[in-house]
């Protein structure tokens, strides 16, 4: 699969529920969910390894990393955490995180090219399931 372009969300679910999960205070969960509303994707890929930039106006996050090898990113909530991402199938990489430091929810990500041309992300913490779909710009 190859999960290069340029993607804006069409929809999203559980956004507030997975921040609040994860003890994100209501001040900056409604700042977030504002500016996490029309974030901007782009993904380049060759073969194993991705780069990921989402752009929002508060945060934007780059992250490259190769699927079966272990890197460094955060928590959707800002915490640094080492994370192994994995095809679950050739259409969809998992990625399980652990704290650098403390502790809390379990947390993770899957992303997933859909036969339509779809990008499906969910993010997961604790037993808080974030589904967000992008599609190509
Ligand atoms: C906090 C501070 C900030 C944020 C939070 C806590 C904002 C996080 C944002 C996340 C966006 C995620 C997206 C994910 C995706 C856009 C805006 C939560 C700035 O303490 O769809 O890939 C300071």
């Amino acid at each position: 699969a190859d999960f290069s372009g340029k993607w804006t969300m069409k929809s999203s679910e559980n956004f507030e529920e997975l921040l609040k999960v994860l003890g994100v205070n209501v001040f900056f969960r409604k700042m977030a969910v504002a500016a996490a509303s029309s974030p901007v994707v782009e993904i380049s890929q060759q073969g194993e390894e991705l780069s990921i930039k989402t752009s929002t106006s508060v945060r934007t996050t780059n992250i490259s990393f190769t699927v079966g090898q272990s890197f460094s990113e955060t928590t959707v909530d800002g915490r640094a955490c080492t994370s192994f991402p994995r095809w679950e199938t050739d259409s969809k990489i998992s990625c399980e995180q652990t704290l650098q430091k403390g502790d809390g929810p379990k947390t993770g990500w899957t992303r997933e090219l859909t036969n339509d041309g779809e990008l499906i992300l969910t993010m997961i913490a604790g037993d808080v399931v974030c589904t967000r779909v992008y599609q190509k710009e």
